[in-house]
């Protein structure tokens, strides 16, 4: 049977209110051609043209919000849903928000390895993930929980390692500390509640749609290139596309035009074959969205 919408049909998004994620959770929805007002002191605010309202919150709420269904989908650290450890469907990997947990000890520490941890303890805001860790590793250690500065704990004597979370790095490196383990990688995630309505899938199925032709346009480039006729069948084998590239025959005899889609991490080494092959007058632009 068709499911049918009712005007009031809508689905709730819960992002970060202010922090690391909210500007690319924001942006993100906004790529996706969604338009709504900040939440600068707001805790909601509804898109003008799109059933979908958007929930500000801080990060650690989120996967409770979300579990709950107050909110059908969530952007957070794959992190924080780790540690809170709630029945949740994660939909996406988002590409930003990228960091790793580790544990680190002091500079001066003689660290030998993970036994080196036995009986000593180690201060964290994430109690659950450093656990699982040390129970996977058979490591018998303490755990001190704190929820803020847990990089400080070692040089004032309240723990003897951290596990925290690190990007560049210079973090630990101002407070005398080295990275030692890293016991997991995070990166932003859009969530979803288990068990939304028809309706409410069909919404969130629509939303993925779009947030998935955003980021597949943001892996990928769009090219253009001139090559002699010759040349077309050798550069067609190189260029990877999504079918095979467009070739249109320039003003100029014996020269083509062909255009194709080349991921990014390919890039820099397609260019190289492109240009051996005789490519000339290289053009690469960003895509907006991309719908395979
Ligand atoms: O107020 P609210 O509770 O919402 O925010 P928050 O302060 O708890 O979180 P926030 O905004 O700091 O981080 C949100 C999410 O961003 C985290 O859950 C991670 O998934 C992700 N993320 C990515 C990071 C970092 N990179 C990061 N570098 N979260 C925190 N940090 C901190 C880290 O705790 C340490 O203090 O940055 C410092 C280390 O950074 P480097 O670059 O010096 O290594
Ligand atoms: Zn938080």
């Amino acid at each position: 049977m068709p499911v049918t919408m009712k005007q009031n049909d809508m689905i709730r998004i819960a992002v970060q209110k202010s922090g690391r994620l909210s500007e690319k959770s924001t942006a993100l929805l906004r790529q996706c051609g969604i338009h709504f007002s900040n939440g600068s002191n707001k805790l909601k605010t509804q898109a003008s043209n799109f059933p979908l309202e958007v929930l500000y919150l801080r990060d650690d709420d989120i996967p409770q919000y979300v579990h709950e269904g107050v909110a059908d989908l969530g952007i957070v650290g794959e992190n924080v849903v780790k540690e809170k450890q709630r029945h949740l469907d994660i939909l996406e990997p988002l590409g930003f928000g990228k960091c790793r947990i580790s544990l680190a000890v002091r500079n001066e520490a003689q660290y030998s390895g993970l036994t080196w941890l036995n009986g000593r303890r180690i201060a964290t805001s994430y109690p659950v993930l450093l656990s699982t860790y040390l129970k996977d590793n058979d490591v018998q250690a303490e755990i001190e929980e704190i929820t803020g500065s847990v990089e400080i704990a070692p040089g004032i004597g309240l723990a003897d390692a951290i596990c925290d979370i690190v990007s560049t790095g210079s973090t630990l490196l101002s407070n005398g500390l080295k990275e030692v383990e890293v016991i997991d990688n995070s990166e932003a995630i859009l969530i979803a509640t288990p068990a939304p309505s028809e309706a409410k899938s069909l919404l969130i199925e629509q939303l993925l749609f779009r947030i998935r032709s955003v980021q597949t346009a943001g892996r990928n480039k769009y090219i253009l290139l001139n090559a002699p006729n010759d040349a077309v069948a050798q550069i067609t084998s190189i260029l990877p596309g999504m079918r095979s590239p467009t070739v249109i025959p320039l003003a100029e005899e014996g020269w083509s035009s062909m255009h194709s889609v080349v991921s990014e991490d390919r890039f820099w080494s397609v260019i190289e074959k492109l240009r051996n092959a005789g490519a000339e007058g290289i053009l690469v632009c960003p895509i907006e969205k991309m719908i395979v």
